[in-house]
């Protein structure tokens, strides 16, 4: 007996009676434990050394070259009605979805170790975590959920005080596309995923558990779980405000969550609580609050560098699993937006040539412990998380969406968050730059019917006076050469304080059918290189084009059906009122 909670023992033990494991390891989450695996690994050649000189304790991993993004067309909601998954969710019915799945499973782990992982998604004494073990065959896993999540002997106290706990049950099985399913059980508690070793198929901590079955968690018991960053703006006054922003992946989360200050913005402190996911909870005295659920970065790496995010590319100098970058002649890890060295070897350890694409996969990862970052807030392990004073929805728009603008109020916000459509990446395998509806950027990891997540949205209104603003941002707006409007990372600090400012109805706006826009003077471009033909195309709305993507709107939200709340689509035909 390696617990004394038998539910978790007997699940064990059956995995392992099915999956026909050489050997089981319980994982205690201690540093020992992680280097075993890191030598382990280096010495079967998953993992390789990088230059330690420059860059100590950073290893590479290159994961199959058919395996590097989620794969959401593999990605299953198994409810008992197909209606509780939604349109939004592939589904299958639960018995199909375990026939399916087991058998792919059965025999899987024969050579290889087993490991069994508790962990426990937020801070170990807050109220607001929630475990989960993963079992799993890969070591790269394993050496993830260290550097991510609060893993070990902690996390297998408190399953076995609380008893209850989400199972994850993983394998990389024969990493055949075709063999690859990412299966969730919401109703059971349950993940089973296999044919992938990559990120958010196979942590299953993060997407899986933090996301699509926390969600509906959530929705059961009165919060949500939510694809969000969140960070604490300290302004020169010293008023500290927490905002908490919901971007589709790859679409800036990382990068906002530890900006640095512009130096014409003198005295602006910026920490980090988090970069992918948000668990917000109703205060006693109404406030939403925040956690964390991570406590480490799983996070993009081209684009990194000192100019756009100092703060991450200071940190991936140490203590860092790079998956899938370049390598330098001098063996440090290289990719796009790199500013110093030139690639050697590529992403898949072929001598680098161009002809053959980018040097490092434009999904490659770096994974880093949260403390190694110089802007992490210490309220990130607070068991009560932060206030929130504000909810940004974005997305990644050529066209169309302005900078930022404000909902006229939470119900209002609800649409601007359910509307929100973005450019597709590199983070899932599929075409690149098709515009798609991305609700709350939830598309791909809200584990039930987006109507019902609408209503249970909107049901925040009725409980509290004291709801965060909604705003939605665009960093992407570009002019038809292709050259973006507005220069982001950094310099959106100067849309963050409009939206500070707004909170506390201290700075003008422009009121529009789609909501408050800030008057080009209302946002401090002191210092700032921009044209004023620039900012006024990024503070101004195109009524027709606005008209026709409202059109759209509701034309998505039709799709929904008789589920779809009344109240949104009613937010919906005021606002395309108004433009007409
Ligand atoms: P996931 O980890 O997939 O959820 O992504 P994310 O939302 O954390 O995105 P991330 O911050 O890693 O940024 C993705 C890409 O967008 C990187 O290549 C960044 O360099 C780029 N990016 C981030 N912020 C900005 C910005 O303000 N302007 C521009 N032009 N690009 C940005
Ligand atoms: C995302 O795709 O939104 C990510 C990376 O944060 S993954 O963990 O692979 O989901
Ligand atoms: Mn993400």
């Amino acid at each position: 007996m390696k617990t004394k909670l038998s539910a978790l023992q007997t699940w064990v033990d059956q995995v392992a009676s099915h999956t026909l494991p050489d050997a089981i390891h319980w994982c205690d989450g201690s540093d020992a434990e992680y280097q075993q695996m890191i030598d382990k690994m280096l010495d079967d050649g998953t993992l390789s050394k990088l230059n330690q000189h420059t860059y100590p304790n950073c290893y590479l991993h290159r994961s199959d070259p058919t395996d590097v993004a989620r794969v959401e067309h593999r990605t299953f909601v198994c409810t008992g009605e197909k209606d509780d998954a939604g349109p939004n969710n592939n589904w299958m019915n639960p018995a199909d979805g375990h026939a399916k799945v087991d058998a792919l499973f059965a025999g899987t782990m024969k050579g290889r170790t087993m490991y069994v992982i508790p962990y426990c998604m937020g801070p170990i004494d807050s109220p607001f975590s929630r475990c989960g073990v993963e079992i799993t065959d890969s070591p790269y896993v394993l050496i993830n959920m260290k550097l991510m999540t609060r893993m070990g002997k902690k996390a297998l106290q408190r399953i076995e005080k609380e008893e209850s706990f989400v199972k994850g049950l993983h394998s990389t099985g024969d990493l055949s596309p075709d063999r690859r399913l990412i299966m969730h059980f919401p109703e059971e508690l349950l993940i089973k995923s296999i044919g992938s070793g990559y990120g958010g198929n196979a942590l299953l901590g993060k997407k899986c558990h933090a996301l699509r079955i926390a969600s509906f968690q959530a929705r059961r018991e009165g919060w949500l779980a939510e694809h969000m960053l969140i960070v604490g703006l300290e302004s020169p006054t010293g008023e500290t405000h927490y905002v908490a922003c919901a971007f589709p992946s790859a679409c800036g989360k990382t990068n906002l969550a530890m900006l640095i200050p512009p130096d014409s913005l003198p005295g602006w402190k910026v920490w980090t609580l988090g970069d992918d996911i948000a668990w917000l909870h109703l205060g006693d005295d109404g406030q939403l609050r925040a956690i964390n659920p991570e406590s480490g970065y799983f996070g993009v790496v081209p684009g990194t560098n000192e100019k756009t995010n100092k703060n991450a590319a200071d940190m991936i100098k140490r203590d860092t699993i790079f998956t899938n970058v370049a390598t330098t002649a001098d063996n440090e890890p290289w990719w796009e937006g790199k500013t110093d060295g030139e690639p050697a070897i590529d992403w898949q350890g072929r001598p680098y040539d161009p002809a053959n694409g980018k040097a490092a996969h434009p999904n490659s990862r770096f994974t880093v412990a949260a403390h190694n970052n110089a802007s992490y807030s210490s309220l990130a392990d607070a068991p009560e998380g932060v206030p929130i004073s504000a909810i940004v929805f974005g997305g990644r728009r050529k066209e169309l969406a302005p900078l930022v603008y404000e909902a006229r109020s939470w119900e209002h916000g609800v649409l601007v968050g359910a509307g929100v459509a973005s450019e597709t990446t590199a983070a899932n395998v599929g075409e690149v730059g098709i515009v798609r509806r991305d609700p709350m950027a939830m598309k791909p990891f809200c584990g039930y019917n987006f109507a019902d997540y609408w209503t249970h949205w909107l049901s925040f209104a009725d409980k509290s006076e004291h709801l965060p603003k909604i705003f939605h941002v665009n960093w992407f707006r570009q002019t038809p050469d292709g050259k973006f409007l507005w220069p982001g990372f950094g310099e959106n600090l100067r849309v963050l304080e409009w939206i500070i400012d707004r909170c506390e109805n201290r700075v003008g706006a422009n009121e529009t059918p789609i909501g408050y826009l800030p008057n080009p003077d209302d946002i401090n471009t002191t210092d700032l290189d921009i044209s004023a033909d620039a900012l006024a195309a990024l503070t101004s709305i195109d009524r027709d084009q606005w008209r026709t993507e409202m059109e759209s709107v509701g034309e998505y939200l039709d799709s929904y059906g008789d589920r779809l709340p009344k109240a949104l689509k009613h937010q919906q035909e005021r606002v395309t009122a108004d433009l007409t």
